[in-house]
């Protein structure tokens, strides 16, 4: 019989975990002692418990499967909650499992250290942010409980939580079994597919809107193949910025609304028929849109559920309606392929001793991606991620709609450790909190390549409130510090240097690069101006 650690390892794995992040405290030292000595998953210790969640998110969101978060009892969970807030608001199935006191010592009449108000006020606020819970303190129903709260990670694509006492540690337990996953209605499936083909059919410029669920739910290959079946244009979101790289035959763009570009915006605001698959309905991904909420024109999938006009069918998971579609699409004519006109991506950086600009580093990476090939992303939230935007279309984990900052850093980490070298795009302010991370690479010989937007600013917030002197942030001198904590730091000042730095730091393996790049106050990229300019404009108009 095998014991509840390894069982639990061994039920991670099976539901495809690939890696563990975490750090230990006195509340979990057994748990993490089996990690380690039975090797079923390598583990990647980091500094702070956020960066942890982080990096299990990223890790999650870049394997299309479940990512996994250890932590100690209280200080350490409670730590976590940001992240996983985040994980949980992105759709993104981020197992905690959490030490925790165990039997004897929950009676013992004492306080117990990290314990904030009951014992299990922990558990309480993980209800929250989490969408499923068990508490491992009986070795008969563990089994049942882990399985349970594993298939809910990945059939709601949200965060779960694992409690685990450290005195069951060795409690011999059954092997977890994997429950099989729950399908649609087949009846409901095939009629909301039949409905959806008929609207579109009927009408005449319908648009794929597509957004983060699609590569939770592992579609992303079946929604491009579909978009080409029907011959419709597909956008991403802001938030699913990154889905369906190589797919430009099908993608028209990123629909960022009045801060987009004008053509794309048209394509989708002028459709008489807009599919949202797997979309989050969020401010970031709409507030500068007209009517994207009209129901007379909308069909949502979204958290199992599908809403067309008026009504809804549900328990209806993503997979199964795409697969729908596609089945039935060939009973309707394909309609004259329409692609949009996809995105001109700045490109041909002049390098040379000019000062730089947000967009400059759009193109400067654009320029490298030509020479070296794509590389996958990751980006904090700032002008870095409104950059982004004007960067060729290549996988990206950001947090677009939560909008947390300290992801970027520790996110980038996340990817490394699942074998890609990501590029890592990060404000100053955001790698005050979260950027020393980057001192946690050399163990594990990773080799991130991390572009800081040093603006010595909190510039996402002067742009909304110029006046307030609070945004000045001093200048860190961060490449300095790169080379004591194992990497290599470079600070560039012109677009010669630029360029040329990123050229070195692609060429540079086994440690981390950090460029910080220096930005003048106040500059912003050209998408970053003009969202801000739609967004002051969408709220003089709800005064
Ligand atoms: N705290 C967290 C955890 N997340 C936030 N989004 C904020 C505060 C509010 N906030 C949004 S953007 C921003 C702040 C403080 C400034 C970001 O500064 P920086 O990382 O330097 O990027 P920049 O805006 O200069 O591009």
């Amino acid at each position: 019989m095998p014991t509840l650690a390894t069982a639990l390892l061994d039920a991670l794995e099976d539901h495809g975990a690939r890696e563990i992040f975490g750090i230990p405290g006195d509340f979990v030292l057994p748990f993490f002692k089996v990690i380690e000595e039975s090797g079923t998953l390598p583990y990647f210790t980091l500094s702070h418990e956020p960066a942890v969640g982080f990096a299990a998110d990223a890790a999650s969101r870049y394997r299309g499967s479940i990512g996994v978060a250890v932590v100690t009892y209280g200080a350490g969970a409670f730590n976590l909650v940001n992240s996983i807030a985040g994980a949980y608001a992105e759709r993104s199935p981020v197992v905690v499992i959490a030490g925790a006191p165990g039997a004897r010592e929950r009676t013992s009449g004492y306080l117990l250290h990290h314990q904030v108000r009951t014992v299990d006020t922990q558990l309480a606020v993980f209800k929250e942010v989490t969408c499923d819970q068990a508490v491992l303190t009986d070795p008969a129903t563990a089994p049942a409980e882990i399985a349970r709260v594993l298939r809910s990670a990945l059939e709601l694509s949200l965060p779960v939580y694992i409690e685990f006492p450290r005195d069951m540690v060795d409690a011999k337990v059954d092997p977890v079994p994997k429950l099989p996953r729950r399908e649609a209605d087949a009846g409901a499936r095939d009629e909301c597919a039949e409905e959806i083909l008929a609207r579109i059919a009927k009408a005449k410029s319908p648009v794929m809107v597509v957004d983060v669920e699609i590569r939770r739910y592992g579609v992303e290959q079946q929604v491009g193949a579909l978009a080409r079946k029907l011959g419709l244009p597909v956008v991403t979101t802001f938030m699913g910025r990154g889905l369906l790289e190589g797919d430009d035959d099908v993608v028209a763009g990123t629909y960022l609304g009045a801060a987009g570009d004008p053509d794309l915006s048209a394509l989708v605001e002028g459709a008489d028929l807009v599919l949202m698959f797997g979309v989050i309905l969020s401010d970031t991904n709409f507030a500068l849109s007209s009517n994207m909420t009209d129901p007379r024109r909308t069909v949502l999938a979204t958290g199992r559920e599908v809403q067309i006009g008026h009504h809804v069918y549900r328990d209806l998971p993503l997979a199964d309606l795409i697969s729908g579609l596609d089945a039935h699409a060939d009973q309707h004519p394909p309609r004259p392929r329409n692609a949009g006109k996809g995105m001109a991506y700045p490109r041909g950086l002049a390098a040379d001793a000019s000062p730089i600009a947000p967009s400059d580093i759009a193109t400067a990476i654009n320029d490298l991606f030509d020479r070296h090939g794509k590389m996958p992303m990751t980006a904090d939230i700032g002008d870095c991620l409104f950059t982004a935007m004007e960067i060729d279309n290549t996988a990206l984990a950001a947090p677009g709609y939560y909008a947390g900052m300290g992801f970027g850093v520790p996110a980038g980490i996340g990817v490394a450790a699942t074998g890609l070298r990501p590029l890592v795009l990060v404000g100053d302010g955001a790698f005050q909190m979260t950027g020393w991370e980057l001192g946690n690479c050399k163990r594990y010989g990773l080799d991130p390549i991390v572009v800081l937007f040093n603006n010595c600013s909190w510039e996402m917030l002067r742009v909304f409130q110029p006046e307030s002197k609070f945004n000045d942030l001093d200048d860190w001198h961060f490449a300095d510090i790169a080379k004591s904590i194992g990497g290599v730091g470079e600070r560039v000042t012109t677009r010669a240097e630029l360029a040329a730095a990123l050229q070195r730091a692609v060429e540079r393996r086994g440690v981390f690069s950090l460029i910080e790049v220096m930005l003048p106050r106040g500059a912003t990229s050209q998408t970053l101006a003009r969202f801000v300019t739609g967004f002051k404009a969408a709220r003089e108009r709800m005064k």
